[in-house]
């Protein structure tokens, strides 16, 4: 697997990954840019798209960020050089070009990975030296791009002021290199790095996330609440007389005690049908929206027929985990258990993007995999391209 410089996935998630970084000369050989930097510029203009344009001057405040949907006219404002354009979600913006764009990157599980940044700069741009709680993937695509990084992972959060870059106040750099079309370079969480566009320059960021542990807890926690009948009181029909009305008793500690431990459910199936919804929620912009005009079997039975495709929502956030009797399937939040009838449907339907009749045949003799995939489309996690 050349991705990885001849590392095995498997090496490179013992050696590196979360680990220390790597430099992948020739990452993807003969790399061809799947857009123009126009064509960033263009995404970056329209409307529910997240992106920013950081601009570096001299003077007081060094670095200014601009957040988008940008116009055509701001563009043309900008001056030749030092400036950086980001898009955010590039592959849920322009599916039709970035959706195989993070395929070889799936040796990392889907429910880990954040999205696909792709940034433009002409000569000297920058976002300054900085760090980011999540590993990266950065591929150089057009132009070069030096890049330093520093020695180990930052602890402090020494930040320049009024900055939401995070651009750290100190940076030395422990090594650097320059980095051409189809070469690449790994970091782990919370290691300072410092990229700089020698000429016009498009840069891919392959981005992963990972959830705090007090989102985790808190996000556990009202899951759990949501099972909790709103009736059911503390209730104390054994209280005792007490010398001090101002003190909480033991015993009444004791009772909160015992009924926290009851509700605080940690078996694997629970946790399961939580972390299933909360690791598949999407991002409020790309969340689905059902179908205006339901499809009928009959309807979506001869689209695929006649050759026709299903494919995956490209903001919908699909995950599976198998358990003894059901396969829990989960798209954005949602659950879904599937008998061992429609089971097969789990891992397909999470491996896969794009599903012709070719690929559901096996599954379509069930009634019970129709509606479901019928379900998923009119709840639009599948979609239909009408021009197919
Ligand atoms: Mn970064």
């Amino acid at each position: 697997m050349h991705l990885l410089g001849g590392l095995s996935p498997a090496q490179f998630l013992r050696d590196y990954w979360q680990k220390q970084p790597l430099l992948i000369r020739a990452a993807l050989p003969g790399f061809h840019d799947p857009l123009s930097p126009e064509e960033l510029a263009g995404l970056a203009c329209e409307p529910g798209v997240e992106a920013r344009l950081i601009l570096e001057e001299d003077g007081e405040k060094p670095w200014t960020v601009r957040h988008g949907p940008f116009s055509e006219a701001d563009f043309l404002k900008l001056p030749e050089t030092h400036w950086t354009l980001l898009v955010q979600d590039a592959e849920k913006q322009a599916p039709m070009l970035l959706a195989s764009f993070l395929e070889p990157f799936r040796f990392i599980p889907d429910w880990r990975r954040d999205d696909l940044m792709i940034s433009y700069a002409p000569a000297h741009g920058s976002v300054g030296p900085h760090l980011d709680d999540y590993d990266v993937f950065l591929l150089q695509g057009l132009g070069r791009r030096r890049w330093r990084i520093g020695a180990g992972p930052v602890a402090g959060d020494d930040y320049l002021p009024d900055s939401e870059l995070r651009i750290l106040r100190q940076f030395t750099p422990a090594q650097e290199w320059i980095l051409e079309a189809g070469d690449m370079l790994y970091l782990p969480p919370r290691l300072a790095h410092h990229g700089i566009a020698l000429e016009p320059c498009l840069t891919y960021s392959i981005g992963f996330r990972a959830p705090g542990h007090r989102e985790l807890l808190l996000g556990f926690m009202e899951f759990l609440g949501e099972a909790i009948d709103p009736e059911a009181r503390y209730t104390d029909p054994d209280l005792t007389l007490q010398d001090n009305p101002g003190a909480i008793g033991a015993a009444a500690l004791a009772d909160i005690g015992r009924l926290l431990q009851h509700y605080l459910r940690t078996d694997p199936e629970t946790v399961a049908r939580w972390f299933g919804r909360f690791s598949t929620e999407p991002k409020p912009a790309f969340a689905a929206q059902p179908e205006p005009e339901p499809w009928s079997l009959a309807e979506l039975q001869a689209h695929l027929q006649t050759g026709g495709a299903l494919e995956r929502h490209p903001g919908a956030r699909f995950a599976y985990i198998e358990q003894a009797e059901f396969t829990l399937l989960f798209i954005d939040g949602q659950e879904f258990a599937l008998g061992p009838a429609v089971a097969g449907l789990a891992p397909l339907l999470c491996r896969q993007r794009i599903f012709s009749y070719d690929r559901l045949r096996p599954a379509w003799r069930e009634e019970a995999a129709q509606a479901l995939l019928l379900d998923l489309l009119n709840e639009g996690y599948l979609v239909i391209y009408e021009d197919d």
